[in-house]
């Protein structure tokens, strides 16, 4: 409805424009006619014209009124007050003055005798301004209404808008003035009227000579001031406060003021052996899809998508990305895991590009569970597009231990090309194992652990979705895929108690973990399971950061850190639960406690090479079984009896191709009817609402962002969409009968399901979108909407024609502006924060909070009642307003952008600044930073 409004606001007074031109020049032209009865039946299309122009003012007043009857005033107000009068008055002009002077003329005209000449007094009066210039008024007002439309954004500025107006207002005098001498030239004139097109044409050729002498140095100097500076940090934009008490924040290190912190000293841990040890190498490739399409792509161990990371909550994670050849230079930002700031990985915010050659070591407490992915954040317009990302799975301390994953190699694909594909150059496939096995992943210690596997066990079975789908169907490839991984289940040693307690604990939260999820995913699945499941990323997400970064004041970071580590025990259960439950105040404290499981001792867990080789006799069982039968193939590495079928279902568009990894087909996988499923959806493209539609099962969305879903409610044929960089987990229990996940509502896309893989795809019905604002149940939350704010922020997204950069294009503001003049959010540690978004423009925008998670409290004033929705990527449809709120807790410079990843090329990104932090890096042209 509102990109409708909009496009009538846009759209009338182009049309406006055109026919207003028309009528103008048949107005001036009356004068022409000739004869009585020729200027009689002239004067008479006026009028008719007079009712056609009608049309378009009516629509855009129309469109204005709609727009304030059921939006906020940032979405009307200029164009009810402003750009609907522009062209209202000359229409009305046209009305009150023209038609009444033309039925006089007419008049007049019918009393002439055939063929007696026109009088100067009636030629005067049909030249007379007061029926030519409302109707050239209102051409004239048509064009500087859409040249506004088009280059102003919100929020309005009345000054910026004064000129153009005071502009039009001369235009309608000029007009006047020129049309009056003219008619009283014309009525004192004895020598008949003719007209002169040449003249006329040389009088339009010099008024556009005179605009381009006007317009052309303006846009000269729009460019030239649209560079960005060769250097300037990330904390340059005018600060805004929110409302809030006004906080000191410095430039650059010179300012160093006792207090502050610099986001170089925000990291993880630095001291400790991690529990997992992930070598990523940014390096150059030609990759071929399943398909056989090849793509020069930019890749993590030669793979797209880089290799799946997995990890349990609580663990200790150290990446080291490698830039073998990537001129450019690249990072990796973890998606949607609220990292200390200094792990963020953004060129410029939180550290300098990885140059080729360059090695960067990133180490981070897996805090949250859930879905998640990484990528570049060094020119990632071009990085993600390119293929510099992969999925980040966190799998709950206790429960991974228990889920067994499938082997993903163990699922056929019969789809799949037979070998597989393998990478022209070199890497072999996209069978993520593999690639871990092999290059990537280093595994600290060699470590391997027998139960704990799990964790890589895990890791492995997702890798089916992407790359792996397109592994190999033959058995003997298959093992490389597949693999894995399925040990695992042995290890269940624990206690579900401690574990649902430790889930309770994590969720951060404050209570959002607490309460829920029990019930909800999957019911099939063991307790641990669930509990696991229950154990929600959102809140826990934020309490690391609480823990660590709250107390963290400059300097002792690492400390604190450190301490987030320790493993506790949790009392009872119940203690714990309730605890959290309380809610803020509680955080701190649990946070600490949250983690780590008692259970799992860091040091024992796996690592991803050890699940590469592990796995590999496992395999090899596993996929004859698989290419057998099916289900044997499972049980055999579901040794946890509940294991779940676990597909990671990244799509990406490779050049025009649109593909889940790297397969560009149908995935056909068996799964045992009974078998909980979960299909990890995450989207990174730019542009592509992407729908998933799962056909032939109920379903639930078991989680938004990495964040489970309380008590999610069954689903049926209602599809789910993402734009880029949210995900949702879908979550069922196989059905008997085959089930297909479609990608865009193609069948050439997708993954396919049955107990032996085989069948007919089902049909594809039409479907409802998905809508979180109203699913699940609530439960308490840390805080709501009657919470009292310490901040609270507009930020106004609207769109304009405008340079950037030096380039002409079409730019998405945000508060009215593009980087490096975007304000700033100005935060105290602690600070509870409110932000309004309302997305004036007439594209989606994915806004992306780094390093937080938000709980969204309403869209277009109703609230979001259903689940506590947390999210760190909210896709902000044209003409929504969200009402989101999150706690200041994990200090920083924390981007804030629009992960349509032009759009933030362009300009579209902001930063939420914490009080007393220091920015040491810098972008502009003459850094290496260019973190779009
Ligand atoms: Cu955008």
């Amino acid at each position: 409805m509102y990109s409708l409004f909009v496009g009538l606001t846009l759209g009338a007074p182009f049309l406006l424009l055109v026919l207003g031109w028309i009528a103008g020049t048949k107005a001036s032209r009356l004068v022409y006619s000739g004869s009585a009865p020729r200027m009689h039946r002239k004067a008479r299309k006026l009028i008719t014209w007079t009712f056609i122009l009608t049309l378009p003012v009516a629509a855009q007043a129309a469109a204005a009124a709609l727009l304030m009857q059921q939006f906020d005033p940032v979405y009307w107000q200029d164009r009810l007050f402003i750009l609907a009068p522009m062209t209202a008055l000359p229409l009305l002009a046209a009305w009150f003055v023209a038609v009444p002077k033309l039925l006089m003329l007419r008049r007049e005209l019918s009393r002439y005798e055939e063929e007696t000449p026109l009088t100067s007094e009636t030629l005067g009066r049909a030249s007379q301004p007061g029926i030519v210039a409302p109707f050239q008024a209102l051409a004239w007002s048509a064009a500087a209404v859409f040249l506004l439309a088009m280059t102003m954004a919100a929020p309005f500025d009345w000054l910026d808008a004064g000129i153009p107006v005071a502009v039009v207002l001369l235009v309608w005098y000029g007009l006047g003035v020129k049309h009056r001498r003219r008619s009283r030239k014309i009525a004192v004139t004895e020598t008949p009227v003719v007209s002169r097109p040449w003249r006329s044409a040389a009088a339009g050729f010099g008024a556009a000579i005179l605009l381009a002498a006007i317009a052309v140095p303006l846009g000269y100097l729009a460019r030239e001031t649209s560079f960005l500076p060769a250097t300037v940090d990330m904390t340059s934009g005018p600060a805004d406060f929110g409302g809030g008490a006004t906080l000191a924040h410095a430039h650059g290190v010179e300012a160093a003021a006792p207090g502050s912190v610099f986001v170089s000293d925000l990291t993880g841990p630095r001291e400790g052996e991690p529990d997992q040890r992930f070598t990523l190498t940014a390096e150059k490739k030609t990759v071929r899809l399943s398909s056989g399409k090849s793509v020069e792509a930019w890749t993590f161990n030669g793979q797209i998508p880089g290799p799946q990371l997995r990890m349990k909550q609580g663990e200790l994670i150290e990446v080291t990305l490698v830039n073998k050849d990537i001129e450019g230079g690249a990072t990796i930002h973890w998606h949607g895991l609220d990292v200390p700031n200094a792990e963020d990985g953004v060129a410029g915010a939180t550290q300098n590009a990885v140059m080729p050659g360059e090695s960067h070591t990133y180490r981070f407490i897996a805090e949250q569970t859930g879905t998640y992915w990484y990528h570049s954040h060094q020119h990632s317009r071009e990085a993600v597009a390119k293929g510099l990302f992969g999925a980040l799975i966190v799998d709950p301390a206790a429960s991974a231990d228990m889920d067994v994953q499938e082997p993903d190699g163990a699922t056929d694909m019969n789809d799949v090309p037979g070998g597989a594909e393998e990478v022209p150059g070199t890497e072999p496939n996209e069978n993520s194992d593999d690639a871990f096995a092999t290059d990537t992943i280093t595994t600290p210690n060699g470590t391997t652990d027998n139960g704990t596997n799990a964790a890589s066990g895990a890791a492995t079975s997702e890798p089916a979705l992407p790359a792996e789908g397109t592994a190999p169907t033959d058995a003997t490839e298959a093992p490389a895929d597949g693999i894995a991984d399925h040990e695992t289940g042995s290890d269940a040693d624990f206690d579900l108690d401690e574990e649902g307690l430790l889930d309770l604990a994590r969720p951060k939260t404050e209570d959002a973990s607490a309460g829920t999820q029990p019930e909800a995913p999957n019911t099939t699945d063991s307790k641990d399971d669930g509990a696991a499941r229950t154990t929600n990323p959102p809140s826990s997400a934020l309490q690391p950061k609480d823990a660590g970064g709250l107390q963290t004041k400059p300097g002792t970071t690492q400390d604190q850190l450190e301490t987030k580590t320790p493993s506790f025990d949790i009392g009872s259960g119940d203690d714990a639960t309730l605890a959290l439950a309380n809610g803020p105040s509680s955080d701190d404290g649990f946070t600490l406690a949250a983690y780590q499981p008692s259970f799992a001792p860091k040091g024992e867990v796996n690592t991803l090479a050890a699940e590469g080789t592990t796995p590999a006799d496992s395999l090899q069982d596993g996929t004859d079984d698989a290419n057998s039968e099916g289900d044997t193939l499972f049980s055999a590495n579901a040794v946890a009896i509940e294991g779940e079928r676990d597909f990671t279902v990244m799509t990406h568009l490779w050049g025009s191709t649109f593909a889940i990894g790297a397969n560009d087909g149908v995935q056909r996988f068996d799964v045992q009817p009974g078998t909980p499923v979960r299909m990890r959806l995450i989207n990174t493209d730019d542009w592509v609402r992407q729908s998933y539609m799962l056909t032939g099962t109920a379903f639930q969305v078991s989680a938004i962002d990495g964040t489970n879903v309380n008590d999610p409610g069954e689903l049926r044929d209602v599809k789910v969409t993402l734009t880029t960089g949210g995900r949702y987990d879908l979550t069922f229990d196989m059905p008997e009968d085959p089930v297909f996940l479609s990608v865009g509502g193609r069948k050439d896309l997708g993954i396919f399901l049955s107990p032996d893989g085989k069948g007919d795809l089902p049909a594809i019905p039409e479907m409802e979108a998905f809508d979180p604002l109203h699913y699940g149940q609530s439960m308490a939350t840390p805080f709501d909407a009657s919470s009292t704010f310490d901040r609270s922020f507009d930020m106004i997204i609207d769109n304009k024609l405008g340079f950037y950069n030096g380039v002409f294009n079409q730019l998405y503001t945000m508060n009215g502006a593009v980087f490096p003049n975007t304000p700033m959010y100005m935060v105290r540690e602690g600070d509870l924060v409110k932000i309004k978004i309302v997305n004036r423009s007439m594209v989606d925008h994915p806004m992306h909070l780094h390093g937080h998670h938000a709980l969204v409290l309403s869209r277009n004033g109703e609230a979001a009642d259903g689940s506590p929705w947390w999210t760190d990527t909210l896709d902000v449809q044209p003409g929504e307003t969200y009402e989101i709120a999150f706690r200041a807790d994990n200090p920083g410079l924390w981007m804030d952008h629009c992960h349509n990843l032009q759009h933030a090329e362009a300009g579209m990104s902001m930063h939420l600044m914490y009080e007393g932090v220091l920015a040491p890096y810098t972008v502009g042209s003459a850094t290496q930073n260019h973190p779009e």
